[in-house]
């Protein structure tokens, strides 16, 4: 990683979806000695702290079928400055969720930073849902969607109106649960997605050589990795709202992270979906920060 100054925001949001607990992902990642283990590899890190969540949930009726969609508002808003202003300031964004609704919040503010950005979305599920197609109302389900410009226009016009990302500067890997409306989103947008199926069939190795040499070819000016717990196979990260069977190993979620790292191409990350209630021993907040390792450089020789 190029840039030696990280900061640390926690999200501790559960108003993306309806199990409780997801909200304690940032202390998890802390107790799992997130800042002591960067620390070790050279790094300076400063940690910003939880940006504030209200406790109480309004249960305001909208007119929308979307759960919570205030609270994400106020959530994504204040987690959009928070991410501009880090970036402002020289250091590496690292957002510990929460759940993944709040990548619209991380993504709006990437973009007042990046024309071009490229994203890794590290995920079971490909989060490209609309109010029209989500078979939950859950916004976890979304930000994708929302992140290009689709969905809820209070979700879209966080940090302006203009879309944050452009469809064709996404990477789905690891996806293997897949409702009806996000396929043809995929299809109609042509994102890059590497099933489970890719995986198997080509490996990590090559995939990851394809992503980097795609986003190479897209001139992007950098790379957010937006990596949702659950893309790894619950036997490595049961303490998920939403675990999918089949999923991406431990040792090949290392190989794609220290893959990242040789390139040197991430300039911001988040990891979200650490839920320590359906955890075992904060298994999950672990492989987490094993993860974060391996992705800002460590080797063990
Ligand atoms: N696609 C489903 C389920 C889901 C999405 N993200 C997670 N689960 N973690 C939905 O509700 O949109
Ligand atoms: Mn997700
Ligand atoms: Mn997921």
């Amino acid at each position: 990683m190029k840039n030696k100054k990280i900061s640390i925001i926690g999200a501790p949001s559960d108003y993306g979806q309806l199990r409780r607990g997801v909200d304690m992902g940032p202390s998890a990642i802390r107790y799992a000695d997130v800042s002591e283990r960067l620390e070790a590899l050279g790094y300076t890190i400063k940690d910003e702290g939880d940006i504030i969540v209200k406790r109480a949930m309004s249960n305001t009726q909208l007119d929308t079928n979307l759960k919570n969609l205030k609270e994400v508002v106020e959530v994504c808003t204040q987690l959009s400055n928070k991410v501009s202003e880090v970036i402002a300031q020289g250091s590496f964004p690292l957002v510990l969720g929460g759940d993944h609704s709040i990548a619209i919040g991380t993504l709006a503010g990437l973009a007042e930073h990046y024309d071009n950005l490229g994203v890794i979305w590290y995920d079971a599920h490909a989060d490209l849902n609309t109010p029209a197609t989500s078979p939950s109302g859950n916004i976890h389900g979304m930000p994708l969607a929302v992140s290009i410009g689709l969905g809820d226009e209070r979700l879209v016009s966080i940090g302006g109106t203009e879309p944050k990302i452009k469809p064709e500067n996404i990477i789905i890997i690891g996806a293997r649960s897949v409702d009806p409306g996000e396929r043809d989103l995929i299809r109609e947008k042509g994102i890059k997605v590497y099933t489970m199926h890719e995986i198997d069939r080509m490996g990590m190795t090559r995939i990851m050589e394809e992503s980097i040499a795609y986003f190479k070819e897209r001139n992007v000016d950098g790379v957010h990795l937006s990596l949702d717990l659950d893309g790894l196979d619950p036997l490595y990260t049961p303490g998920v709202g939403t675990p999918v069977p089949g999923g991406i190993t431990y040792r090949e979620s290392h190989l794609a992270m220290e893959m990242l790292e040789e390139e040197g191409m991430i300039t911001s990350a988040e990891f979200v979906e650490v839920n320590p209630i359906l955890d075992e021993r904060n298994k999950t907040a672990d492989v987490a920060v094993a993860l974060m390792g391996s992705l800002f450089g460590e080797k063990l020789v």
